[in-house]
């Protein structure tokens, strides 16, 4: 895997939809070296015309809600409707084992077999809330290849739900019925970013008690502020396992595509979306810069000592530093 060929090669093998010259060229976007990242960067710059077209979902919802199954089921669905989909997802464990290719793909057999399907797990590395450090540029190369869906899978846990939501059209998010005090604490703030509810496993003798739940989130969400998109967020009902819901949920979709695209809440979402991208960007690198500097970290040290010991205030020690 560490074969690296001229950008132009990636660039050519992208357009061309070739998957095994896009999956390498993933590696690359994802790699920390230097030398990937300019290579990286030049190919992104020359498949960048072929971008933005695609259909960005995000997935997310607590471990073991049905997030992986949903997608198996939901990916097949849309690959017969005839869509060419991607689903990126991100793989938490990795960030203990140190980068697995495998991960979740062992959990979507079928649609990883299905011509129409590119799955790519990703480690979460070290970034914010386990997202996967290069997914935005991830989805510009899918895309690229000719994906016009893109589903992003990210687990529910700690800040990778806002991040995934700052890089998707239509933010869907999974539930379990009967987790009573979900409404709580954070899992509020998550539904208020939700472009969709869906209470999973509605089928057996989970059935009734997903519509208690979908009612109940239902009366939820209408205590919430408007969303300002003239969009109101729907609480559905799936089955992954009987294939049951996932055409309510891909016409939902659909319909917010359709509404937002002539609001204009669309184009405006995204352009949101690479402006926090750059000014992020941005801080990671001034920061970054920063900490390099020669001595720098000697500096910081005795700055910390002399903070905590008295001998100094925090504003002047810290315009010391930033004098250096
Ligand atoms: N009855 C039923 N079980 C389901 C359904 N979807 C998922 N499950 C089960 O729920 C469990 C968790 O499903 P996953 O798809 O692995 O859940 P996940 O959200 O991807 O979990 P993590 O990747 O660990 O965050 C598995 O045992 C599935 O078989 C469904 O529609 N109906
Ligand atoms: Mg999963």
């Amino acid at each position: 895997m560490r074969q690296r060929l001229p950008a132009h090669s990636y660039t050519q093998g992208i357009l061309a939809g070739d998957r095994l010259v896009l999956s390498r060229a993933i590696t690359l976007v994802e790699s920390r070296r230097p030398d990937d990242q300019a290579v990286a960067q030049e190919v992104l710059e020359a498949v960048l015309p072929h971008t933005g077209r695609s259909i960005r979902v995000g997935i997310t919802g607590v471990p073991g809600v049905g997030k992986s199954t949903f997608i198996e089921g939901f990916g097949q669905y849309l690959a017969n409707l005839g869509h060419r989909l991607a689903v990126l997802t991100i793989d938490p464990t990795s960030q203990r084992s140190g980068g697995s290719l495998l991960g979740d793909k062992t959990r979507m057999e079928t649609l990883s077999m299905n011509a129409s399907a590119y799955i790519r797990p990703s480690p979460a590395g070290d970034s914010l809330g386990g997202v996967a450090h290069r997914t935005r540029e991830t989805i510009l190369l899918c895309e690229a290849a000719g994906f016009t869906i893109v589903l992003v899978e990210t687990v529910g846990v700690g800040q990778s739900e806002t991040v995934v939501h700052g890089m998707v059209d239509f933010f869907l998010l999974l539930m379990l019925a009967g987790a009573g005090d979900e409404l709580q604490g954070m899992k509020r703030g998550i539904m208020e970013l939700a472009d969709a509810l869906c209470i999973t496993k509605a089928d057996g003798d989970n059935r009734s008690a997903a519509n208690r739940a979908q009612v109940e989130y239902r009366n939820a969400l209408h205590l919430f502020p408007p969303t300002g998109t003239g969009w109101a967020p729907p609480v559905l009902t799936c089955s992954a396992v009987n294939q049951e819901g996932l055409t309510t949920i891909w016409q939902t979709i659909q319909e917010h595509q359709q509404l937002t695209t002539e609001n204009g809440h669309w184009r405006r979402r995204r352009q949101e979306q690479q402006r926090t991208w750059f000014r992020s960007l941005l801080r990671q690198r001034l920061e970054g810069q920063f900490y390099a500097q020669p001595g720098m970290q000697q500096q910081i040290d005795l700055m910390e000592e002399e903070v905590m010991s008295g001998k100094r205030l925090p504003t002047p020690a810290v315009d010391t530093l930033l004098a250096m």
